[in-house]
Protein backbone atom coordinates (compact mmCIF):
# COMPACT_ATOMS: atom_id res chain seq x y z
CA UNK A 1 0.00 0.00 0.00
CA UNK A 2 1.76 3.17 -1.39
CA UNK A 3 0.35 6.65 -1.30
CA UNK A 4 0.80 9.40 -4.06
CA UNK A 5 1.80 12.79 -1.93
CA UNK A 6 2.08 16.25 -2.60
CA UNK A 7 3.81 18.86 -0.64
CA UNK A 8 2.47 22.26 -1.14
CA UNK A 9 5.37 24.95 -0.16
CA UNK A 10 8.39 22.50 -0.93
CA UNK A 11 10.45 25.09 -1.02
CA UNK A 12 10.07 26.63 2.58
CA UNK A 13 11.41 25.85 5.47
CA UNK A 14 8.51 23.89 6.59
CA UNK A 15 8.10 22.05 3.35
CA UNK A 16 11.41 21.30 3.15
CA UNK A 17 11.43 19.84 6.60
CA UNK A 18 8.36 17.58 5.32
CA UNK A 19 9.62 16.29 1.97
CA UNK A 20 12.69 15.09 4.62
CA UNK A 21 10.53 13.46 7.45
CA UNK A 22 8.36 11.37 4.82
CA UNK A 23 12.11 10.28 3.89
CA UNK A 24 12.97 10.01 7.45
CA UNK A 25 10.09 7.87 8.27
CA UNK A 26 9.73 5.41 5.30
CA UNK A 27 6.24 6.99 4.74
CA UNK A 28 5.15 4.62 2.21
CA UNK A 29 4.81 7.31 -1.07
CA UNK A 30 4.40 5.80 -4.63
CA UNK A 31 5.42 9.45 -5.66
CA UNK A 32 6.23 12.44 -4.13
CA UNK A 33 5.57 16.11 -6.08
CA UNK A 34 6.84 19.61 -4.89
CA UNK A 35 4.23 21.92 -5.30
CA UNK A 36 5.53 25.89 -5.57
CA UNK A 37 4.88 29.40 -6.80
CA UNK A 38 5.24 30.18 -10.27
CA UNK A 39 8.38 31.74 -9.19
CA UNK A 40 9.79 28.92 -7.71
CA UNK A 41 9.08 26.00 -10.94
CA UNK A 42 12.38 24.45 -10.99
CA UNK A 43 13.51 24.97 -8.37
CA UNK A 44 15.20 21.95 -6.85
CA UNK A 45 14.22 20.31 -3.34
CA UNK A 46 15.97 17.22 -1.96
CA UNK A 47 13.92 13.99 -0.82
CA UNK A 48 16.19 10.99 0.34
CA UNK A 49 19.10 11.53 -1.50
CA UNK A 50 17.41 12.27 -4.89
CA UNK A 51 16.68 15.71 -6.06
CA UNK A 52 13.31 16.75 -7.55
CA UNK A 53 12.32 19.75 -9.46
CA UNK A 54 9.31 21.73 -8.12
CA UNK A 55 6.06 22.17 -10.41
CA UNK A 56 3.34 24.64 -10.40
CA UNK A 57 0.99 24.87 -7.92
CA UNK A 58 -1.75 26.74 -9.74
CA UNK A 59 -2.29 24.43 -12.96
CA UNK A 60 -1.58 20.79 -10.86
CA UNK A 61 -4.42 18.20 -11.00
CA UNK A 62 -5.00 16.54 -7.68
CA UNK A 63 -7.37 13.91 -8.71
CA UNK A 64 -4.49 11.09 -8.79
CA UNK A 65 -2.89 12.66 -5.15
CA UNK A 66 -4.09 11.03 -2.13
CA UNK A 67 -2.74 13.52 0.55
CA UNK A 68 -1.86 16.82 0.03
CA UNK A 69 0.68 18.52 2.63
CA UNK A 70 0.07 21.96 2.45
CA UNK A 71 2.57 24.89 4.01
CA UNK A 72 2.60 27.94 1.59
CA UNK A 73 0.82 30.21 3.98
CA UNK A 74 -2.96 31.01 4.99
CA UNK A 75 -3.65 33.08 1.47
CA UNK A 76 -2.49 29.40 -0.48
CA UNK A 77 -4.82 27.28 2.07
CA UNK A 78 -7.54 29.86 1.33
CA UNK A 79 -7.78 29.96 -2.48
CA UNK A 80 -6.39 26.36 -2.86
CA UNK A 81 -7.64 23.79 0.45
CA UNK A 82 -10.77 23.26 -0.58
CA UNK A 83 -10.52 22.98 -4.00
CA UNK A 84 -7.99 20.38 -3.35
CA UNK A 85 -10.21 18.43 -1.21
CA UNK A 86 -12.73 18.45 -3.29
CA UNK A 87 -10.62 16.86 -5.90
CA UNK A 88 -10.47 13.36 -3.50
CA UNK A 89 -6.98 14.49 -2.09
CA UNK A 90 -6.88 14.77 1.77
CA UNK A 91 -5.62 18.14 2.66
CA UNK A 92 -3.00 17.80 5.68
CA UNK A 93 -2.68 22.46 6.36
CA UNK A 94 -0.64 23.29 8.20
CA UNK A 95 -1.56 27.27 7.74
CA UNK A 96 -4.05 29.29 10.26
CA UNK A 97 -6.48 29.36 7.92
CA UNK A 98 -8.79 25.92 8.76
CA UNK A 99 -7.98 25.30 11.98
CA UNK A 100 -11.19 27.19 13.56
CA UNK A 101 -13.57 25.70 10.88
CA UNK A 102 -15.59 23.44 12.46
CA UNK A 103 -15.53 21.02 9.83
CA UNK A 104 -12.39 20.68 9.74
CA UNK A 105 -10.42 18.71 12.82
CA UNK A 106 -7.43 20.39 14.48
CA UNK A 107 -5.01 17.84 15.51
CA UNK A 108 -1.80 16.70 17.52
CA UNK A 109 -1.65 12.93 16.95
CA UNK A 110 -0.61 12.28 20.91
CA UNK A 111 -3.57 14.00 21.65
CA UNK A 112 -6.31 13.83 19.97
CA UNK A 113 -5.75 11.40 17.12
CA UNK A 114 -9.51 10.04 16.69
CA UNK A 115 -10.66 13.50 15.73
CA UNK A 116 -9.29 12.86 12.88
CA UNK A 117 -12.19 11.11 11.51
CA UNK A 118 -13.74 14.51 10.60
CA UNK A 119 -11.96 14.68 7.79
CA UNK A 120 -14.42 13.44 5.34
CA UNK A 121 -16.41 16.95 5.74
CA UNK A 122 -14.17 19.13 3.79
CA UNK A 123 -10.98 16.48 2.97
CA UNK A 124 -9.31 18.84 5.42
CA UNK A 125 -6.73 18.32 8.50
CA UNK A 126 -5.27 21.58 10.14
CA UNK A 127 -2.07 21.37 11.93
CA UNK A 128 -1.86 23.78 14.85
CA UNK A 129 0.09 26.75 15.55
CA UNK A 130 4.12 25.83 16.53
CA UNK A 131 3.74 26.85 19.82
CA UNK A 132 0.37 25.11 20.51
CA UNK A 133 1.47 21.45 18.93
CA UNK A 134 4.19 21.04 21.61
CA UNK A 135 2.60 22.78 24.82
CA UNK A 136 -0.07 20.08 24.11
CA UNK A 137 2.01 17.32 23.80
CA UNK A 138 3.19 17.86 27.08
CA UNK A 139 -0.53 19.25 29.00
CA UNK A 140 -2.37 15.99 27.77
CA UNK A 141 -0.74 13.47 30.12
CA UNK A 142 -1.11 15.82 33.05
CA UNK A 143 -4.75 16.44 32.26
CA UNK A 144 -5.96 12.88 31.63
CA UNK A 145 -4.49 12.72 35.57
CA UNK A 146 -5.04 15.92 37.19
CA UNK A 147 -7.35 17.91 35.11
CA UNK A 148 -6.15 21.47 34.00
CA UNK A 149 -8.16 24.36 35.28
CA UNK A 150 -5.90 27.26 33.87
CA UNK A 151 -2.60 27.60 31.86
CA UNK A 152 -0.27 30.78 31.90
CA UNK A 153 2.39 30.39 29.25
CA UNK A 154 5.27 32.68 27.85
CA UNK A 155 6.87 31.36 24.89
CA UNK A 156 10.45 32.16 23.44
CA UNK A 157 10.18 31.70 19.83
CA UNK A 158 12.71 31.11 17.45
CA UNK A 159 13.19 33.16 14.22
CA UNK A 160 12.56 30.30 12.06
CA UNK A 161 8.91 30.28 12.77
CA UNK A 162 8.53 33.61 10.96
CA UNK A 163 10.60 32.07 8.10
CA UNK A 164 13.92 32.16 5.79
CA UNK A 165 13.99 35.81 5.23
CA UNK A 166 13.67 36.33 9.33
CA UNK A 167 17.00 33.84 9.66
CA UNK A 168 18.78 35.40 7.76
CA UNK A 169 18.27 38.49 8.91
CA UNK A 170 18.95 37.66 12.69
CA UNK A 171 22.46 36.34 11.20
CA UNK A 172 22.96 39.60 9.38
CA UNK A 173 22.26 41.60 12.50
CA UNK A 174 24.52 39.84 14.27
CA UNK A 175 27.27 39.88 12.26
CA UNK A 176 26.92 43.68 11.41
CA UNK A 177 27.27 44.24 15.63
CA UNK A 178 30.28 42.38 15.26
CA UNK A 179 31.36 44.25 12.81
CA UNK A 180 30.87 47.33 14.27
CA UNK A 181 28.31 47.91 11.07
CA UNK A 182 25.34 50.32 12.61
CA UNK A 183 22.15 48.66 12.26
CA UNK A 184 19.73 51.01 10.26
CA UNK A 185 15.88 51.11 11.29
CA UNK A 186 15.20 51.66 8.08
CA UNK A 187 16.33 48.70 7.02
CA UNK A 188 15.21 46.49 10.55
CA UNK A 189 12.35 48.10 12.07
CA UNK A 190 12.99 46.32 15.06
CA UNK A 191 16.53 44.61 15.87
CA UNK A 192 16.38 41.09 17.13
CA UNK A 193 19.82 40.16 17.57
CA UNK A 194 20.87 40.69 21.39
CA UNK A 195 17.51 41.51 21.84
CA UNK A 196 13.47 40.08 22.70
CA UNK A 197 10.55 41.61 21.08
CA UNK A 198 7.05 40.62 22.78
CA UNK A 199 5.28 41.13 19.54
CA UNK A 200 4.64 37.92 17.19
CA UNK A 201 1.19 38.29 14.19
CA UNK A 202 -0.95 40.93 14.72
CA UNK A 203 -2.24 43.05 17.39
CA UNK A 204 -6.10 42.30 18.54
CA UNK A 205 -8.10 44.67 20.09
CA UNK A 206 -7.90 43.91 23.65
CA UNK A 207 -4.20 43.87 23.70
CA UNK A 208 -3.08 40.15 22.78
CA UNK A 209 -1.70 39.39 19.71
CA UNK A 210 -2.96 36.66 17.40
CA UNK A 211 -0.41 34.01 18.20
CA UNK A 212 -1.83 34.33 21.72
CA UNK A 213 -4.94 33.92 20.78
CA UNK A 214 -3.92 30.90 18.42
CA UNK A 215 -2.46 29.15 21.49
CA UNK A 216 -5.95 30.35 23.80
CA UNK A 217 -8.52 28.70 20.99
CA UNK A 218 -6.33 25.60 19.86
CA UNK A 219 -6.17 24.57 23.27
CA UNK A 220 -9.67 24.91 23.78
CA UNK A 221 -10.30 23.02 20.10
CA UNK A 222 -7.42 20.25 20.62
CA UNK A 223 -7.47 19.53 24.74
CA UNK A 224 -10.55 20.83 26.44
CA UNK A 225 -12.95 23.58 25.90
CA UNK A 226 -12.77 24.14 30.05
CA UNK A 227 -9.49 24.90 29.90
CA UNK A 228 -8.32 28.76 30.46
CA UNK A 229 -4.71 29.90 29.12
CA UNK A 230 -3.28 32.98 28.98
CA UNK A 231 -0.06 33.65 26.83
CA UNK A 232 2.54 35.93 25.78
CA UNK A 233 3.93 35.30 22.68
CA UNK A 234 7.66 36.43 22.24
CA UNK A 235 10.29 36.42 19.49
CA UNK A 236 13.57 35.59 20.25
CA UNK A 237 17.41 35.33 19.13
CA UNK A 238 17.56 32.22 18.93
CA UNK A 239 17.67 30.36 15.01
CA UNK A 240 15.26 27.50 15.79
CA UNK A 241 13.35 25.33 18.78
CA UNK A 242 10.53 27.14 20.42
CA UNK A 243 10.69 27.62 24.31
CA UNK A 244 7.83 27.95 26.63
CA UNK A 245 7.79 28.69 30.67
CA UNK A 246 4.19 26.79 31.72
CA UNK A 247 2.41 27.82 34.82
CA UNK A 248 -0.83 24.83 35.26
CA UNK A 249 -3.38 24.99 37.84
CA UNK A 250 -5.48 21.67 37.95
CA UNK A 251 -8.27 20.80 39.60
CA UNK A 252 -6.84 18.02 41.84
CA UNK A 253 -3.56 17.60 43.82
CA UNK A 254 -0.48 16.78 41.59
CA UNK A 255 2.94 16.69 42.97
CA UNK A 256 5.79 17.15 40.40
CA UNK A 257 7.66 13.58 41.44
CA UNK A 258 3.97 12.35 40.34
CA UNK A 259 4.00 14.66 37.32
CA UNK A 260 7.40 14.20 36.15
CA UNK A 261 6.70 10.28 36.06
CA UNK A 262 3.73 10.93 33.94
CA UNK A 263 5.55 12.82 31.69
CA UNK A 264 8.56 9.93 31.74
CA UNK A 265 6.26 7.34 30.14
CA UNK A 266 3.56 9.77 27.92
CA UNK A 267 4.35 9.80 24.12
CA UNK A 268 6.47 11.98 22.35
CA UNK A 269 7.83 13.45 25.21
CA UNK A 270 11.37 13.29 26.56
CA UNK A 271 11.89 14.76 30.36
CA UNK A 272 15.50 15.87 31.19
CA UNK A 273 14.80 17.50 34.92
CA UNK A 274 17.73 17.17 36.92
CA UNK A 275 18.24 19.71 39.36
CA UNK A 276 21.52 20.44 38.61
CA UNK A 277 23.85 22.44 36.00
CA UNK A 278 22.74 21.54 32.80
CA UNK A 279 20.21 19.17 34.05
CA UNK A 280 17.43 20.81 31.14
CA UNK A 281 16.86 21.32 27.81
CA UNK A 282 17.33 23.80 25.37
CA UNK A 283 16.44 25.04 22.38
CA UNK A 284 19.65 24.33 20.66
CA UNK A 285 19.72 20.69 21.97
CA UNK A 286 16.17 19.92 20.30
CA UNK A 287 16.89 21.26 17.51
CA UNK A 288 16.74 18.33 15.19
CA UNK A 289 14.94 16.21 17.05
CA UNK A 290 11.14 14.45 16.88
CA UNK A 291 10.98 14.59 20.89
CA UNK A 292 9.16 17.37 22.61
CA UNK A 293 11.04 17.88 26.09
CA UNK A 294 9.99 18.90 29.43
CA UNK A 295 12.27 20.48 31.95
CA UNK A 296 11.74 22.43 35.49
CA UNK A 297 8.80 20.24 36.54
CA UNK A 298 8.22 22.32 39.90
CA UNK A 299 5.41 22.85 42.62
CA UNK A 300 4.48 26.45 42.54
CA UNK A 301 4.52 27.61 46.21
CA UNK A 302 2.30 30.30 45.56
CA UNK A 303 -1.02 28.33 45.13
CA UNK A 304 -2.23 24.92 45.95
CA UNK A 305 -2.60 22.33 42.98
CA UNK A 306 -0.39 24.30 40.59
CA UNK A 307 3.14 23.08 38.99
CA UNK A 308 5.76 25.40 37.13
CA UNK A 309 7.75 23.27 33.71
CA UNK A 310 10.17 24.26 30.46
CA UNK A 311 8.53 22.76 27.39
CA UNK A 312 11.08 22.76 24.15
CA UNK A 313 10.27 21.59 20.78
CA UNK A 314 11.78 22.35 17.50
CA UNK A 315 9.22 24.06 15.75
CA UNK A 316 9.63 23.26 12.28
CA UNK A 317 9.19 19.50 13.27
CA UNK A 318 7.32 18.57 15.75
CA UNK A 319 5.63 22.47 15.63
CA UNK A 320 5.37 21.72 12.21
CA UNK A 321 6.13 19.18 9.77
CA UNK A 322 6.74 16.23 11.59
CA UNK A 323 3.05 16.76 13.12
CA UNK A 324 1.89 16.89 9.60
CA UNK A 325 3.46 13.61 8.74
CA UNK A 326 2.33 12.38 11.91
CA UNK A 327 -1.62 12.45 10.94
CA UNK A 328 -0.86 11.64 7.44
CA UNK A 329 0.55 8.26 9.15
CA UNK A 330 -2.55 7.87 11.21
CA UNK A 331 -4.95 8.81 8.40
CA UNK A 332 -3.39 6.37 6.10
CA UNK A 333 -3.00 3.72 9.29
CA UNK A 334 -7.09 3.86 9.81
CA UNK A 335 -9.16 5.93 7.46
CA UNK A 336 -7.28 5.61 3.93
CA UNK A 337 -6.54 1.72 3.18
CA UNK A 338 -5.75 1.39 0.10
CA UNK A 339 -6.47 -1.85 -2.48
C1 LIG B 1 5.92 31.85 14.48
N1 LIG B 1 4.16 30.40 15.27
O1 LIG B 1 6.66 31.27 15.30
C2 LIG B 1 4.50 31.38 14.27
C3 LIG B 1 4.30 30.83 12.89
N2 LIG B 1 5.13 29.71 12.62
O2 LIG B 1 6.28 32.82 13.78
Amino acid sequence: MSYKVAVVGATGNVGREMLNILHERQFPVSEVVPLASRRSIGQEVTFGDTTIKTKCLDDYDFSDTDIALMSAGGSVSKAFGEKIGQQGCVVIDNSSHFRMDPDVPLVVPEVNADAIAGYTKKNIIANPNCSTAQLMVALKPLHDRAKIKRVVVSTYQSVSGSGKAAMDELWSQTRAIFVNDPIEPEVYPKQIAFNVIPHIDVFMDNGDTKEEWKMVVETMKILDPDIKLTATCVRVPVFLGHSESVNIEFENPLSADEAREILRTAPGLMVVDKREDGGYITPIEAAGEFATYVSRIREDETQPNTLNLWCVADNLLKGAALNAVQIAESLCNNYLKKA
